[in-house]
């Protein structure tokens, strides 16, 4: 396994839209085990591979407290949702940015596991939040699209701060 370099916002790589995956093979199984330990060595609940900078759609995610209930969605759909939340979120390519969103209440998701076999899931709640962010990233959006643009501005504005931070003192980052 190997650890991955996450993409942050506003990098441009991010707002592409992600290809399905023909088959699952080995490839796909080393992206999913790799994506999950870049997800748990960041404190991540979900991650879209587009977030690192591989153009198919894989999702991994680990809403348990003892992170060790790993989930994986090869080509997710949503194929139902309902009544609507809203929910405080944040992400790792948005690194210190959280801001609250209105997704659907509940879903019902279609997807391939790492078996290559479909299966749907209903969720709601945090889980159903997490489905539908990382399927945004697949579709090259990022939770900060849903902002006014005034906020999102100024959202821009503060990681672009931070990111000439980090590279000029790479070694405080
Ligand atoms: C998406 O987000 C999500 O800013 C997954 O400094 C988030 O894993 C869905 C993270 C909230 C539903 C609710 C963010 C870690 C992790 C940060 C994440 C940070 C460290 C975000
Ligand atoms: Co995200």
């Amino acid at each position: 396994m190997s650890r991955l370099n996450i993409l942050e916002f506003p990098d441009p790589r991010l707002r592409r839209v992600a290809k399905p995956v023909e088959s699952v093979t080995d490839k796909e199984r080393q992206l999913a085990a790799d994506m999950l330990e870049t997800m748990y060595a960041s404190r991540g609940i979900g991650l879209a591979a587009t977030q690192v900078n591989e153009g198919v759609r894989v999702v991994v995610m680990d809403l348990s407290e003892q992170r060790n209930e790993p989930r994986y969605f090869i080509n997710p759909e949503i194929i139902d949702r309902q009544g609507t939340q809203a929910c405080e979120e944040g992400c790792l390519s948005v690194p210190g940015i959280y801001a609250e969103v209105n997704r659907a209440e509940r879903v019902t998701v279609r997807a391939l596991g790492l078996d290559g076999e479909a299966f749907e899931l209903e969720a709601d709640g945090l889980l159903a939040v997490c489905i539908q962010h990382e399927i945004d990233h697949l579709d090259g959006k990022v939770f900060v699209d849903y902002l006014s643009p005034l906020k999102r501005r100024m959202v821009e504005k503060r990681l672009r701060k931070q990111q000439r931070l980090d590279k000029a003192e790479p070694a405080r980052a």
